[in-house]
Protein backbone atom coordinates (compact mmCIF):
# COMPACT_ATOMS: atom_id res chain seq x y z
CA UNK A 1 0.00 0.00 0.00
CA UNK A 2 1.26 3.27 -0.58
CA UNK A 3 1.65 5.43 2.61
CA UNK A 4 -0.43 8.36 2.01
CA UNK A 5 -0.02 11.72 4.18
CA UNK A 6 -2.73 13.27 6.30
CA UNK A 7 -4.19 15.12 3.67
CA UNK A 8 -5.18 11.63 2.29
CA UNK A 9 -3.41 11.90 -1.18
CA UNK A 10 0.06 10.22 -1.68
CA UNK A 11 2.79 11.84 -0.06
CA UNK A 12 5.59 14.62 -1.29
CA UNK A 13 9.12 13.71 -0.76
CA UNK A 14 11.23 16.75 -1.73
CA UNK A 15 14.24 15.11 -2.95
CA UNK A 16 17.55 17.66 -2.17
CA UNK A 17 21.18 16.39 -3.89
CA UNK A 18 23.57 18.39 -6.11
CA UNK A 19 24.67 15.75 -7.99
CA UNK A 20 21.36 15.05 -10.91
CA UNK A 21 22.07 11.51 -11.39
CA UNK A 22 21.34 10.68 -7.44
CA UNK A 23 17.91 13.19 -7.65
CA UNK A 24 17.23 11.05 -10.64
CA UNK A 25 17.71 7.75 -9.68
CA UNK A 26 15.68 8.60 -5.83
CA UNK A 27 13.09 10.00 -7.98
CA UNK A 28 12.15 7.19 -10.35
CA UNK A 29 12.70 4.46 -7.38
CA UNK A 30 9.95 6.78 -5.51
CA UNK A 31 7.46 7.54 -7.97
CA UNK A 32 7.65 3.94 -8.80
CA UNK A 33 6.45 3.27 -5.33
CA UNK A 34 3.38 5.60 -5.97
CA UNK A 35 5.55 8.77 -3.95
CA UNK A 36 4.71 12.38 -5.29
CA UNK A 37 8.48 13.96 -5.44
CA UNK A 38 9.76 17.76 -5.83
CA UNK A 39 13.52 18.14 -6.56
CA UNK A 40 15.72 20.73 -5.28
CA UNK A 41 19.77 20.66 -5.71
CA UNK A 42 21.01 22.64 -3.48
CA UNK A 43 20.14 23.83 -0.06
CA UNK A 44 19.09 27.37 -1.02
CA UNK A 45 16.26 25.85 -3.39
CA UNK A 46 15.40 23.37 -0.51
CA UNK A 47 14.51 25.82 1.71
CA UNK A 48 12.67 27.75 -1.00
CA UNK A 49 11.09 24.79 -2.02
CA UNK A 50 10.18 23.97 1.87
CA UNK A 51 8.17 27.49 2.31
CA UNK A 52 6.41 27.82 -0.96
CA UNK A 53 4.86 23.96 -0.14
CA UNK A 54 6.39 22.08 2.88
CA UNK A 55 6.88 18.48 2.09
CA UNK A 56 5.38 15.55 4.03
CA UNK A 57 9.40 14.62 4.11
CA UNK A 58 13.02 15.70 2.78
CA UNK A 59 15.06 13.35 1.69
CA UNK A 60 18.45 15.27 2.30
CA UNK A 61 22.22 15.52 1.13
CA UNK A 62 24.12 16.85 3.55
CA UNK A 63 27.23 17.50 1.55
CA UNK A 64 26.23 20.26 -1.22
CA UNK A 65 27.53 23.64 -2.13
CA UNK A 66 27.44 26.57 -0.06
CA UNK A 67 23.88 25.87 1.81
CA UNK A 68 24.79 22.44 3.16
CA UNK A 69 22.18 19.79 4.54
CA UNK A 70 23.32 20.01 7.73
CA UNK A 71 22.15 23.96 7.74
CA UNK A 72 19.28 22.95 5.75
CA UNK A 73 17.90 20.82 8.32
CA UNK A 74 18.33 23.60 11.03
CA UNK A 75 16.87 25.98 9.52
CA UNK A 76 13.71 23.62 8.62
CA UNK A 77 13.32 22.46 11.84
CA UNK A 78 13.75 25.71 13.76
CA UNK A 79 10.94 27.44 11.53
CA UNK A 80 7.76 27.36 13.78
CA UNK A 81 6.03 28.14 10.88
CA UNK A 82 6.01 24.84 9.54
CA UNK A 83 4.69 21.44 10.22
CA UNK A 84 6.27 18.60 11.71
CA UNK A 85 8.53 17.79 8.00
CA UNK A 86 10.23 14.70 9.05
CA UNK A 87 13.90 14.68 7.43
CA UNK A 88 16.47 11.78 6.07
CA UNK A 89 20.41 12.70 5.95
CA UNK A 90 21.86 10.64 3.18
CA UNK A 91 25.44 11.03 3.74
CA UNK A 92 28.14 9.74 1.66
CA UNK A 93 30.66 9.16 4.79
CA UNK A 94 29.67 6.22 7.01
CA UNK A 95 31.15 7.91 9.58
CA UNK A 96 29.63 8.14 13.04
CA UNK A 97 30.83 11.87 13.29
CA UNK A 98 28.90 13.06 10.03
CA UNK A 99 25.44 10.94 11.31
CA UNK A 100 25.84 12.46 14.99
CA UNK A 101 25.67 16.09 13.30
CA UNK A 102 23.01 15.50 11.02
CA UNK A 103 20.80 13.77 14.06
CA UNK A 104 21.73 17.41 16.11
CA UNK A 105 20.99 19.35 13.78
CA UNK A 106 17.63 18.18 13.94
CA UNK A 107 17.44 15.15 10.85
CA UNK A 108 15.03 12.37 12.18
CA UNK A 109 17.35 9.83 10.27
CA UNK A 110 20.13 9.14 8.28
CA UNK A 111 20.93 6.29 5.51
CA UNK A 112 24.25 6.38 3.87
CA UNK A 113 25.17 6.08 0.46
CA UNK A 114 25.14 3.91 -1.75
CA UNK A 115 21.54 3.83 -0.89
CA UNK A 116 19.88 0.44 -0.20
CA UNK A 117 16.58 1.25 -1.49
CA UNK A 118 14.37 -1.14 0.65
CA UNK A 119 15.92 0.07 3.45
CA UNK A 120 15.12 3.63 2.54
CA UNK A 121 11.63 2.54 1.69
CA UNK A 122 11.51 1.18 4.86
CA UNK A 123 12.12 4.27 7.05
CA UNK A 124 10.70 6.71 4.54
CA UNK A 125 7.40 4.76 5.11
CA UNK A 126 8.56 4.61 9.14
CA UNK A 127 8.86 8.41 9.18
CA UNK A 128 5.60 8.94 7.55
CA UNK A 129 3.61 7.00 10.14
CA UNK A 130 5.64 8.72 12.67
CA UNK A 131 4.45 12.24 10.58
CA UNK A 132 1.07 10.96 10.64
CA UNK A 133 0.61 10.45 14.34
CA UNK A 134 1.62 13.52 14.79
CA UNK A 135 -0.70 15.16 12.99
CA UNK A 136 -3.40 13.48 14.56
CA UNK A 137 -1.90 14.61 17.99
CA UNK A 138 -1.79 18.26 16.69
CA UNK A 139 -5.58 17.63 15.67
CA UNK A 140 -6.76 16.97 19.04
CA UNK A 141 -4.78 19.22 20.63
CA UNK A 142 -6.19 22.34 18.31
CA UNK A 143 -9.97 20.49 18.95
CA UNK A 144 -9.04 20.95 22.79
CA UNK A 145 -7.92 24.40 22.46
CA UNK A 146 -11.03 25.16 20.99
CA UNK A 147 -13.43 23.31 23.08
CA UNK A 148 -11.41 25.00 25.99
CA UNK A 149 -12.02 28.25 24.53
CA UNK A 150 -15.58 27.82 24.37
CA UNK A 151 -15.62 25.95 27.40
CA UNK A 152 -14.41 29.34 28.98
CA UNK A 153 -16.90 31.60 27.05
CA UNK A 154 -19.74 29.64 28.45
CA UNK A 155 -18.43 30.08 31.95
CA UNK A 156 -18.20 33.85 31.55
CA UNK A 157 -21.52 34.45 29.39
CA UNK A 158 -25.23 34.55 30.67
CA UNK A 159 -27.20 32.40 28.58
CA UNK A 160 -30.33 34.57 28.40
CA UNK A 161 -28.45 37.58 27.25
CA UNK A 162 -24.84 36.99 26.28
CA UNK A 163 -23.50 39.82 28.49
CA UNK A 164 -20.90 38.53 31.00
CA UNK A 165 -22.15 36.68 33.79
CA UNK A 166 -22.09 38.12 37.64
CA UNK A 167 -18.54 36.11 38.40
CA UNK A 168 -16.89 37.37 34.95
CA UNK A 169 -18.09 40.68 36.03
CA UNK A 170 -16.89 41.02 39.65
CA UNK A 171 -13.57 39.28 38.10
CA UNK A 172 -13.52 42.29 35.50
CA UNK A 173 -14.59 44.71 38.12
CA UNK A 174 -11.52 43.41 39.89
CA UNK A 175 -8.80 43.44 37.75
CA UNK A 176 -10.01 47.08 37.01
CA UNK A 177 -9.81 48.28 40.20
CA UNK A 178 -6.18 46.78 41.19
CA UNK A 179 -5.66 48.98 38.03
CA UNK A 180 -6.79 51.91 39.04
CA UNK A 181 -5.10 51.76 42.47
CA UNK A 182 -1.89 51.05 40.65
CA UNK A 183 -1.97 53.92 38.28
CA UNK A 184 -4.33 56.36 40.13
CA UNK A 185 -6.98 56.12 37.18
CA UNK A 186 -10.96 57.01 37.65
CA UNK A 187 -12.94 54.13 37.77
CA UNK A 188 -16.96 54.60 37.49
CA UNK A 189 -19.27 51.55 38.44
CA UNK A 190 -22.98 51.92 37.46
CA UNK A 191 -26.12 49.85 38.95
CA UNK A 192 -29.01 49.17 36.65
CA UNK A 193 -32.37 47.94 37.22
CA UNK A 194 -35.09 47.71 35.31
CA UNK A 195 -38.22 49.55 37.01
CA UNK A 196 -41.59 47.35 37.66
CA UNK A 197 -39.99 44.66 35.77
CA UNK A 198 -42.30 41.78 37.11
CA UNK A 199 -45.23 43.25 36.22
CA UNK A 200 -43.94 42.45 32.79
CA UNK A 201 -43.87 39.23 33.84
CA UNK A 202 -47.27 39.39 35.57
CA UNK A 203 -48.60 41.00 32.61
CA UNK A 204 -47.07 39.49 29.12
CA UNK A 205 -45.87 36.24 30.81
CA UNK A 206 -42.39 35.21 31.12
CA UNK A 207 -41.14 34.74 27.56
CA UNK A 208 -42.16 38.44 26.91
CA UNK A 209 -40.28 39.36 29.90
CA UNK A 210 -37.07 37.45 28.85
CA UNK A 211 -36.94 39.33 25.66
CA UNK A 212 -37.38 42.51 27.17
CA UNK A 213 -33.98 41.45 29.39
CA UNK A 214 -32.22 40.96 25.85
CA UNK A 215 -33.43 43.89 24.36
CA UNK A 216 -32.30 45.74 27.40
CA UNK A 217 -28.55 44.02 27.22
CA UNK A 218 -28.54 45.46 23.73
CA UNK A 219 -29.47 49.16 24.59
CA UNK A 220 -27.09 48.74 27.41
CA UNK A 221 -24.06 47.42 25.05
CA UNK A 222 -24.71 49.59 22.31
CA UNK A 223 -24.28 52.45 25.04
CA UNK A 224 -20.93 52.05 26.14
CA UNK A 225 -16.88 52.26 24.34
CA UNK A 226 -15.11 49.12 23.71
CA UNK A 227 -13.15 49.75 27.12
CA UNK A 228 -16.52 49.12 29.10
CA UNK A 229 -17.82 45.87 30.46
CA UNK A 230 -21.44 45.31 30.62
CA UNK A 231 -22.52 42.29 33.05
CA UNK A 232 -25.40 40.55 34.19
CA UNK A 233 -25.62 41.30 37.72
CA UNK A 234 -28.56 39.84 38.59
CA UNK A 235 -32.42 38.49 37.41
CA UNK A 236 -33.00 42.23 35.84
CA UNK A 237 -29.64 43.94 37.44
CA UNK A 238 -27.21 44.81 35.81
CA UNK A 239 -23.78 45.95 36.23
CA UNK A 240 -21.27 48.56 34.25
CA UNK A 241 -17.88 49.28 34.15
CA UNK A 242 -16.25 52.38 32.79
CA UNK A 243 -13.07 52.76 33.02
CA UNK A 244 -10.95 55.94 33.14
CA UNK A 245 -14.55 58.11 34.00
CA UNK A 246 -15.00 60.53 36.35
CA UNK A 247 -18.16 61.07 38.41
CA UNK A 248 -19.39 63.48 36.03
CA UNK A 249 -18.93 61.58 32.87
CA UNK A 250 -20.32 58.71 34.30
CA UNK A 251 -23.98 60.34 35.58
CA UNK A 252 -23.84 61.84 31.66
CA UNK A 253 -23.59 58.45 30.51
CA UNK A 254 -26.28 57.01 33.20
CA UNK A 255 -28.54 59.73 32.09
CA UNK A 256 -27.83 59.20 28.31
CA UNK A 257 -28.67 55.32 28.58
CA UNK A 258 -31.59 56.05 30.68
CA UNK A 259 -33.24 57.97 28.02
CA UNK A 260 -32.40 55.63 25.30
CA UNK A 261 -34.07 52.87 27.63
CA UNK A 262 -37.12 55.14 28.21
CA UNK A 263 -37.48 56.05 24.42
CA UNK A 264 -36.86 52.52 23.29
CA UNK A 265 -40.17 49.97 22.58
CA UNK A 266 -39.80 46.77 23.78
CA UNK A 267 -41.52 44.42 21.59
CA UNK A 268 -42.13 41.09 21.60
CA UNK A 269 -44.22 38.38 20.25
CA UNK A 270 -47.56 39.64 21.06
CA UNK A 271 -47.05 42.81 22.11
CA UNK A 272 -44.94 46.16 23.23
CA UNK A 273 -44.31 47.94 26.47
CA UNK A 274 -42.33 50.51 27.52
CA UNK A 275 -40.26 50.39 30.46
CA UNK A 276 -37.77 52.45 32.54
CA UNK A 277 -34.78 51.97 34.72
CA UNK A 278 -32.79 53.55 37.68
CA UNK A 279 -29.62 53.49 37.72
CA UNK A 280 -26.85 54.00 40.70
CA UNK A 281 -23.16 55.44 39.74
CA UNK A 282 -20.55 55.36 42.20
CA UNK A 283 -16.82 56.18 41.44
CA UNK A 284 -13.08 55.56 42.85
CA UNK A 285 -10.99 57.12 44.29
CA UNK A 286 -13.29 57.94 47.08
CA UNK A 287 -12.52 58.69 50.34
CA UNK A 288 -15.03 55.89 51.49
CA UNK A 289 -14.03 53.71 49.19
CA UNK A 290 -11.13 51.55 49.81
CA UNK A 291 -11.95 47.98 47.91
CA UNK A 292 -14.13 46.69 45.04
CA UNK A 293 -17.04 45.67 47.32
CA UNK A 294 -17.17 49.08 48.93
CA UNK A 295 -17.37 50.68 45.62
CA UNK A 296 -20.34 47.92 44.56
CA UNK A 297 -21.88 48.48 47.44
CA UNK A 298 -22.08 52.51 47.05
CA UNK A 299 -23.57 52.30 43.49
CA UNK A 300 -26.25 49.53 45.17
CA UNK A 301 -26.65 52.54 47.46
CA UNK A 302 -26.76 54.86 44.88
CA UNK A 303 -29.60 53.09 43.13
CA UNK A 304 -31.46 51.87 45.92
CA UNK A 305 -32.08 55.96 46.81
CA UNK A 306 -32.55 56.42 42.49
CA UNK A 307 -35.56 53.95 43.16
CA UNK A 308 -36.74 55.41 46.42
CA UNK A 309 -37.10 58.82 44.82
CA UNK A 310 -39.13 57.76 42.26
CA UNK A 311 -37.33 55.28 40.10
CA UNK A 312 -36.36 56.62 36.25
CA UNK A 313 -33.66 58.24 37.76
CA UNK A 314 -29.59 58.48 37.83
CA UNK A 315 -28.54 58.94 41.26
CA UNK A 316 -24.34 59.65 42.26
CA UNK A 317 -23.11 58.17 45.26
CA UNK A 318 -22.34 60.95 47.75
CA UNK A 319 -23.73 63.29 45.71
CA UNK A 320 -25.96 66.19 47.45
CA UNK A 321 -29.27 64.18 46.79
CA UNK A 322 -27.98 60.88 47.90
CA UNK A 323 -26.58 61.92 51.14
CA UNK A 324 -30.24 64.06 51.62
CA UNK A 325 -32.07 60.52 51.37
CA UNK A 326 -29.55 58.54 53.61
CA UNK A 327 -28.31 60.74 56.08
CA UNK A 328 -28.99 59.85 59.75
CA UNK A 329 -29.65 61.63 62.86
CA UNK A 330 -25.53 60.71 63.78
CA UNK A 331 -24.65 62.16 60.42
CA UNK A 332 -23.77 58.36 59.07
CA UNK A 333 -24.54 56.72 55.97
CA UNK A 334 -27.39 54.55 56.61
CA UNK A 335 -26.12 51.31 56.36
CA UNK A 336 -30.14 50.03 56.10
CA UNK A 337 -30.29 51.60 52.30
CA UNK A 338 -27.78 48.50 50.79
CA UNK A 339 -30.25 46.18 51.52
CA UNK A 340 -33.63 46.98 49.30
CA UNK A 341 -36.52 45.37 48.51
CA UNK A 342 -35.25 45.14 44.77
P1 LIG B 1 -38.40 47.62 41.07
O1 LIG B 1 -38.87 48.76 40.26
O2 LIG B 1 -38.41 47.93 42.52
O3 LIG B 1 -37.07 47.15 40.63
O4 LIG B 1 -39.45 46.45 40.86
P2 LIG B 1 -39.27 45.12 40.06
O5 LIG B 1 -40.59 44.54 39.80
O6 LIG B 1 -38.43 45.39 38.88
O7 LIG B 1 -38.38 44.26 41.05
P3 LIG B 1 -38.63 42.90 41.74
O8 LIG B 1 -37.32 42.57 42.38
O9 LIG B 1 -39.84 42.93 42.61
O10 LIG B 1 -38.89 41.88 40.58
C1 LIG B 1 -37.90 41.43 39.75
C2 LIG B 1 -38.51 40.44 38.83
O11 LIG B 1 -37.59 40.02 37.84
C3 LIG B 1 -38.97 39.20 39.51
C4 LIG B 1 -38.47 38.06 38.68
O12 LIG B 1 -39.47 37.14 38.37
C5 LIG B 1 -37.99 38.74 37.42
N1 LIG B 1 -36.88 38.05 36.78
C6 LIG B 1 -35.67 37.82 37.29
N2 LIG B 1 -34.92 37.14 36.40
C7 LIG B 1 -35.69 36.93 35.31
C8 LIG B 1 -35.49 36.29 34.06
O13 LIG B 1 -34.41 35.76 33.75
N3 LIG B 1 -36.51 36.26 33.18
C9 LIG B 1 -37.70 36.85 33.47
N4 LIG B 1 -38.65 36.80 32.56
N5 LIG B 1 -37.92 37.45 34.65
C10 LIG B 1 -36.95 37.50 35.56
MG1 LIG C 1 -36.43 45.99 39.14
MG1 LIG D 1 -33.88 43.79 40.96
Amino acid sequence: MVPRDARDGPARILIVDDHEDNVELLRARLEARGYETDTAADGQQALEHVRAAPPDLILLDVMMPKVDGIEVAKRVKSDSTLPFIPIIMQTALDSTESKVEGLDAGADDYITKPINFAELEARVRSLLRIKNLQEQVEGQKHELEQLNERLLRISQTDGLTGLFNRRHIEQELGHMFDHSVRLGELLAVLMVDLDKFKSVNDTYGHQAGDEVLRQMSELLTRAVREIDRVGRYGGEEFMILLPGTSAEEAVTFGERARQAIEAHTFTFPGGELHRTASFGVATFPHTRIHGCDDLVRAADDALYVAKESGRNRVVLFDSDEFNAHTQTSDGDVSKAAATGGR
